[in-house]
Protein backbone atom coordinates (compact mmCIF):
# COMPACT_ATOMS: atom_id res chain seq x y z
CA UNK A 1 0.00 0.00 0.00
CA UNK A 2 3.12 2.16 0.80
CA UNK A 3 4.24 1.84 -3.39
CA UNK A 4 1.09 2.18 -4.33
CA UNK A 5 1.01 5.80 -2.15
CA UNK A 6 3.99 6.52 -3.80
CA UNK A 7 3.28 5.48 -7.18
CA UNK A 8 -0.10 8.00 -7.25
CA UNK A 9 1.33 10.36 -5.72
CA UNK A 10 4.35 10.58 -8.71
CA UNK A 11 1.44 10.88 -10.87
CA UNK A 12 3.28 7.88 -13.29
CA UNK A 13 2.16 4.31 -12.76
CA UNK A 14 4.21 2.43 -15.09
CA UNK A 15 2.35 0.73 -17.83
CA UNK A 16 2.95 -2.52 -16.22
CA UNK A 17 1.73 -1.83 -13.30
CA UNK A 18 -1.84 -2.69 -12.10
CA UNK A 19 -4.43 -1.19 -10.41
CA UNK A 20 -6.77 -3.10 -8.15
CA UNK A 21 -10.22 -1.34 -6.72
CA UNK A 22 -11.93 -2.80 -3.72
CA UNK A 23 -14.05 -1.79 -1.21
CA UNK A 24 -13.02 -2.06 2.48
CA UNK A 25 -14.64 -3.17 6.21
CA UNK A 26 -15.91 0.57 6.47
CA UNK A 27 -17.50 0.61 2.74
CA UNK A 28 -14.46 3.23 1.54
CA UNK A 29 -13.34 2.51 -1.64
CA UNK A 30 -9.76 1.43 -1.69
CA UNK A 31 -7.11 1.71 -4.76
CA UNK A 32 -4.01 -0.39 -4.96
CA UNK A 33 -1.47 0.46 -7.42
CA UNK A 34 0.60 -2.78 -7.19
CA UNK A 35 4.57 -1.49 -9.64
CA UNK A 36 6.37 -3.74 -11.72
CA UNK A 37 9.53 -3.02 -13.37
CA UNK A 38 10.12 -1.32 -16.71
CA UNK A 39 13.49 -3.29 -18.10
CA UNK A 40 15.09 -3.05 -20.80
CA UNK A 41 18.26 -4.68 -21.59
CA UNK A 42 20.48 -3.51 -24.00
CA UNK A 43 23.78 -5.18 -26.13
CA UNK A 44 26.79 -3.34 -26.60
CA UNK A 45 28.43 -5.95 -29.04
CA UNK A 46 31.70 -6.21 -27.21
CA UNK A 47 32.14 -2.29 -28.03
CA UNK A 48 32.11 0.65 -25.57
CA UNK A 49 28.73 2.15 -27.09
CA UNK A 50 26.36 3.00 -24.43
CA UNK A 51 23.57 1.79 -24.93
CA UNK A 52 23.85 -0.23 -27.75
CA UNK A 53 21.05 -2.58 -29.30
CA UNK A 54 17.90 -3.41 -27.70
CA UNK A 55 17.77 -7.02 -27.19
CA UNK A 56 15.14 -7.96 -24.32
CA UNK A 57 12.37 -5.79 -23.41
CA UNK A 58 9.85 -6.52 -20.34
CA UNK A 59 7.13 -8.40 -22.26
CA UNK A 60 9.89 -10.38 -24.40
CA UNK A 61 10.41 -14.08 -23.77
CA UNK A 62 13.81 -15.23 -22.86
CA UNK A 63 16.54 -14.88 -25.48
CA UNK A 64 19.48 -16.67 -26.43
CA UNK A 65 22.27 -15.24 -24.57
CA UNK A 66 22.54 -16.37 -20.78
CA UNK A 67 24.35 -12.65 -19.80
CA UNK A 68 20.90 -11.32 -21.01
CA UNK A 69 18.83 -13.32 -19.64
CA UNK A 70 20.84 -12.99 -16.60
CA UNK A 71 20.68 -9.49 -16.08
CA UNK A 72 16.95 -9.19 -16.74
CA UNK A 73 16.30 -11.52 -13.94
CA UNK A 74 18.61 -9.12 -11.68
CA UNK A 75 17.28 -6.46 -12.48
CA UNK A 76 13.62 -7.97 -11.51
CA UNK A 77 14.98 -9.15 -8.68
CA UNK A 78 16.25 -5.52 -7.29
CA UNK A 79 13.18 -4.24 -8.35
CA UNK A 80 10.93 -6.66 -6.17
CA UNK A 81 13.73 -5.82 -3.19
CA UNK A 82 12.98 -2.29 -2.95
CA UNK A 83 9.50 -2.63 -3.62
CA UNK A 84 9.20 -5.51 -1.18
CA UNK A 85 11.29 -4.52 1.38
CA UNK A 86 10.99 -0.63 1.20
CA UNK A 87 7.94 0.22 -0.89
CA UNK A 88 10.48 1.73 -3.20
CA UNK A 89 9.23 2.24 -6.79
CA UNK A 90 12.27 1.17 -8.75
CA UNK A 91 15.26 3.55 -8.78
CA UNK A 92 14.01 6.93 -7.68
CA UNK A 93 10.16 6.03 -6.18
CA UNK A 94 8.97 6.64 -9.14
CA UNK A 95 8.69 4.33 -11.66
CA UNK A 96 11.76 4.97 -13.33
CA UNK A 97 12.75 2.12 -16.20
CA UNK A 98 15.68 0.12 -15.64
CA UNK A 99 18.20 -0.22 -18.64
CA UNK A 100 21.59 -2.62 -18.33
CA UNK A 101 23.74 -3.14 -20.96
CA UNK A 102 25.76 -6.41 -21.38
CA UNK A 103 28.46 -7.10 -23.58
CA UNK A 104 30.35 -3.92 -22.95
CA UNK A 105 34.18 -3.97 -23.96
CA UNK A 106 36.36 -7.18 -24.84
CA UNK A 107 37.20 -8.76 -21.77
CA UNK A 108 36.00 -6.22 -19.59
CA UNK A 109 36.53 -6.65 -15.93
CA UNK A 110 34.09 -4.73 -14.25
CA UNK A 111 30.37 -3.57 -13.89
CA UNK A 112 29.39 -0.32 -13.58
CA UNK A 113 26.21 2.30 -12.77
CA UNK A 114 27.11 5.14 -15.48
CA UNK A 115 24.30 7.65 -13.62
CA UNK A 116 21.27 5.88 -15.98
CA UNK A 117 22.10 2.96 -16.64
CA UNK A 118 23.79 -0.48 -15.68
CA UNK A 119 26.79 -1.76 -17.83
CA UNK A 120 28.58 -5.13 -17.75
CA UNK A 121 31.45 -6.17 -18.60
CA UNK A 122 32.22 -10.10 -19.63
CA UNK A 123 35.27 -10.92 -17.78
CA UNK A 124 38.43 -11.45 -19.68
CA UNK A 125 37.88 -15.30 -18.75
CA UNK A 126 41.23 -15.38 -16.70
CA UNK A 127 40.14 -13.86 -13.37
CA UNK A 128 36.38 -12.67 -14.04
CA UNK A 129 33.37 -14.45 -15.72
CA UNK A 130 30.74 -12.25 -16.76
CA UNK A 131 29.44 -10.18 -13.99
CA UNK A 132 25.88 -10.40 -14.82
CA UNK A 133 26.13 -14.28 -13.22
CA UNK A 134 25.95 -12.46 -9.33
CA UNK A 135 22.92 -11.33 -8.04
CA UNK A 136 24.51 -8.81 -5.37
CA UNK A 137 26.51 -7.78 -8.45
CA UNK A 138 23.27 -6.61 -10.16
CA UNK A 139 21.99 -5.29 -6.85
CA UNK A 140 25.06 -3.10 -6.45
CA UNK A 141 25.23 -1.54 -9.33
CA UNK A 142 21.43 -0.81 -9.16
CA UNK A 143 22.19 0.51 -5.79
CA UNK A 144 24.08 3.23 -6.48
CA UNK A 145 21.13 4.45 -8.56
CA UNK A 146 18.99 4.53 -5.72
CA UNK A 147 21.67 6.22 -3.50
CA UNK A 148 22.22 8.72 -6.65
CA UNK A 149 18.35 9.88 -6.13
CA UNK A 150 18.26 9.99 -2.28
CA UNK A 151 21.39 11.39 -0.55
CA UNK A 152 23.82 11.77 -3.63
CA UNK A 153 26.38 10.23 -1.35
CA UNK A 154 29.76 11.75 -3.10
CA UNK A 155 31.97 9.65 -4.63
CA UNK A 156 35.27 10.49 -2.19
CA UNK A 157 36.54 9.49 1.04
CA UNK A 158 34.02 8.26 3.68
CA UNK A 159 30.84 9.76 1.98
CA UNK A 160 32.40 7.64 -0.97
CA UNK A 161 32.80 4.47 1.25
CA UNK A 162 29.71 4.64 1.95
CA UNK A 163 28.00 5.06 -0.82
CA UNK A 164 29.43 1.95 -1.82
CA UNK A 165 28.79 0.07 1.37
CA UNK A 166 25.25 0.47 0.81
CA UNK A 167 25.62 -0.27 -2.30
CA UNK A 168 26.75 -3.43 -1.00
CA UNK A 169 24.18 -3.71 1.34
CA UNK A 170 21.29 -3.52 -1.88
CA UNK A 171 23.12 -6.22 -3.58
CA UNK A 172 23.57 -8.79 -0.72
CA UNK A 173 19.39 -7.96 0.00
CA UNK A 174 18.79 -8.78 -3.47
CA UNK A 175 20.22 -11.98 -3.10
CA UNK A 176 18.81 -12.48 0.65
CA UNK A 177 15.47 -11.45 -0.60
CA UNK A 178 15.30 -13.90 -3.50
CA UNK A 179 16.68 -16.55 -1.91
CA UNK A 180 14.60 -15.96 1.07
CA UNK A 181 17.66 -16.22 3.19
CA UNK A 182 17.79 -15.15 6.78
CA UNK A 183 20.72 -12.89 8.19
CA UNK A 184 22.13 -16.36 9.79
CA UNK A 185 21.56 -17.99 6.28
CA UNK A 186 23.68 -15.37 4.54
CA UNK A 187 27.19 -15.71 3.40
CA UNK A 188 27.34 -11.76 3.06
CA UNK A 189 29.81 -12.15 0.16
CA UNK A 190 29.27 -9.76 -2.75
CA UNK A 191 30.32 -11.34 -6.04
CA UNK A 192 30.12 -15.11 -5.36
CA UNK A 193 30.80 -17.44 -8.77
CA UNK A 194 32.50 -14.01 -10.68
CA UNK A 195 35.80 -15.26 -10.44
CA UNK A 196 37.22 -18.27 -12.48
CA UNK A 197 38.23 -21.32 -10.99
CA UNK A 198 42.08 -19.90 -11.55
CA UNK A 199 42.00 -17.60 -8.63
CA UNK A 200 42.13 -18.63 -5.04
CA UNK A 201 39.07 -16.48 -3.88
CA UNK A 202 35.11 -16.69 -2.84
CA UNK A 203 33.98 -13.40 -4.08
CA UNK A 204 34.65 -9.69 -4.39
CA UNK A 205 34.20 -9.13 -0.92
CA UNK A 206 32.85 -9.82 2.37
CA UNK A 207 30.67 -8.10 5.00
CA UNK A 208 30.88 -10.32 7.57
CA UNK A 209 34.65 -10.86 7.22
CA UNK A 210 35.99 -8.01 5.05
CA UNK A 211 39.49 -8.87 3.79
CA UNK A 212 39.10 -12.18 3.79
CA UNK A 213 37.17 -12.79 0.44
CA UNK A 214 40.03 -13.77 -1.88
CA UNK A 215 44.28 -14.23 -1.23
CA UNK A 216 45.15 -14.96 -4.60
CA UNK A 217 49.00 -15.40 -6.32
CA UNK A 218 48.08 -12.68 -8.56
CA UNK A 219 45.72 -10.74 -6.86
CA UNK A 220 46.96 -10.23 -3.79
CA UNK A 221 44.81 -10.23 -1.07
CA UNK A 222 41.82 -8.74 0.14
CA UNK A 223 42.86 -5.10 1.11
CA UNK A 224 39.42 -4.55 2.89
CA UNK A 225 39.54 -3.73 6.28
CA UNK A 226 37.55 -4.45 9.43
CA UNK A 227 37.88 -2.23 11.63
CA UNK A 228 38.79 1.96 11.81
CA UNK A 229 42.00 1.02 13.07
CA UNK A 230 43.20 -0.06 10.05
CA UNK A 231 40.96 2.29 7.87
CA UNK A 232 43.40 2.66 4.87
CA UNK A 233 44.40 6.61 3.91
CA UNK A 234 45.31 6.50 0.19
CA UNK A 235 44.46 8.99 -2.89
CA UNK A 236 43.59 5.64 -5.00
CA UNK A 237 40.10 5.11 -6.09
CA UNK A 238 38.42 8.42 -4.53
CA UNK A 239 40.23 7.73 -1.15
CA UNK A 240 39.76 3.82 -1.22
CA UNK A 241 36.28 4.06 -1.36
CA UNK A 242 35.98 0.16 -2.76
CA UNK A 243 38.39 -0.85 0.54
CA UNK A 244 36.70 1.12 3.38
CA UNK A 245 33.18 0.31 2.67
CA UNK A 246 34.28 -2.89 4.51
CA UNK A 247 34.16 -0.70 7.89
CA UNK A 248 30.04 0.05 7.67
CA UNK A 249 29.86 -3.17 5.57
CA UNK A 250 31.21 -5.50 8.86
CA UNK A 251 28.75 -2.69 11.04
CA UNK A 252 25.53 -3.88 8.37
CA UNK A 253 26.07 -7.47 8.74
CA UNK A 254 26.53 -7.21 13.11
CA UNK A 255 23.36 -5.68 13.14
CA UNK A 256 21.08 -7.66 11.08
CA UNK A 257 22.54 -10.87 12.46
CA UNK A 258 21.88 -9.43 16.28
CA UNK A 259 18.24 -8.14 14.95
CA UNK A 260 17.85 -11.78 13.14
CA UNK A 261 15.56 -13.21 10.71
CA UNK A 262 15.04 -11.67 7.35
CA UNK A 263 17.94 -9.08 7.05
CA UNK A 264 15.69 -6.78 4.62
CA UNK A 265 13.10 -6.13 7.41
CA UNK A 266 15.63 -5.31 10.42
CA UNK A 267 19.10 -3.84 9.68
CA UNK A 268 18.46 -3.21 5.95
CA UNK A 269 15.06 -1.28 6.66
CA UNK A 270 17.27 0.99 9.21
CA UNK A 271 19.89 1.80 6.68
CA UNK A 272 17.21 2.60 3.81
CA UNK A 273 15.43 4.69 6.37
CA UNK A 274 19.02 6.78 7.28
CA UNK A 275 19.69 6.92 3.49
CA UNK A 276 16.48 8.65 2.17
CA UNK A 277 15.85 10.45 5.59
CA UNK A 278 17.86 13.47 5.00
CA UNK A 279 21.22 12.24 5.24
CA UNK A 280 23.78 14.58 3.63
CA UNK A 281 25.44 14.05 0.68
CA UNK A 282 29.29 14.12 2.31
CA UNK A 283 28.18 12.52 5.35
CA UNK A 284 31.18 10.63 7.24
CA UNK A 285 30.98 6.73 8.53
CA UNK A 286 29.82 8.43 12.44
CA UNK A 287 26.97 10.95 10.56
CA UNK A 288 25.47 7.56 8.76
CA UNK A 289 25.89 6.11 12.43
CA UNK A 290 24.12 8.45 13.91
CA UNK A 291 21.15 8.72 11.25
CA UNK A 292 21.12 4.25 11.38
CA UNK A 293 20.68 4.90 15.38
CA UNK A 294 18.07 7.41 15.32
CA UNK A 295 16.20 5.18 12.70
CA UNK A 296 16.75 1.67 14.71
CA UNK A 297 15.66 3.60 18.33
CA UNK A 298 12.26 4.39 16.04
CA UNK A 299 11.67 0.56 15.70
CA UNK A 300 12.54 -0.62 19.15
CA UNK A 301 15.00 -0.56 21.90
CA UNK A 302 16.65 -4.28 20.58
CA UNK A 303 16.82 -2.80 17.16
CA UNK A 304 18.66 0.42 18.09
CA UNK A 305 21.31 -1.67 20.89
CA UNK A 306 22.05 -4.04 17.88
CA UNK A 307 22.87 -0.95 15.53
CA UNK A 308 24.43 0.98 17.98
CA UNK A 309 26.36 -2.38 19.46
CA UNK A 310 27.47 -2.86 15.62
CA UNK A 311 29.05 0.68 15.15
CA UNK A 312 30.32 0.22 18.54
CA UNK A 313 32.00 -3.00 17.19
CA UNK A 314 34.05 -1.42 14.22
CA UNK A 315 34.82 1.62 16.08
CA UNK A 316 33.20 4.00 14.71
CA UNK A 317 31.36 4.74 17.65
CA UNK A 318 31.97 4.38 21.18
N1 LIG B 1 32.01 -2.12 -9.97
C1 LIG B 1 32.46 -0.85 -9.48
C2 LIG B 1 31.40 -0.24 -8.61
O1 LIG B 1 30.24 -0.31 -8.89
C3 LIG B 1 32.78 0.04 -10.60
C4 LIG B 1 33.39 1.30 -10.13
O2 LIG B 1 34.39 1.32 -9.49
N2 LIG B 1 32.77 2.41 -10.42
O3 LIG B 1 31.72 0.32 -7.61
ZN1 LIG C 1 30.04 0.37 -6.58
Amino acid sequence: AQAAKQTLIAGRPTFHSTLELSIGADGALMAEVTAAPTRTIFDAQNTEKLPGLIVRREDDEPVDDVSVNEAFDGLGATFQLLLDAFGRDSLDGAGAALNATVHYGENYDNAFWDGSRMVFGDGDGEVFTGFTRSISVIGHELGHGVIQSSAGLVYQGQSGALNESIADVLGVLTEQHLLGQTADQATWLVGAGIFTDAVQGRALRSMIEPGTAYDDDELGRDPQPAHMRDYVNTTEDNGGVHINSGIPNRAFALAAKAIGGHAWEGAGLVWYRALTGGLSSTAGFTEFAEQTIAAAASIGDSVETAVRDAWIAVGVIE
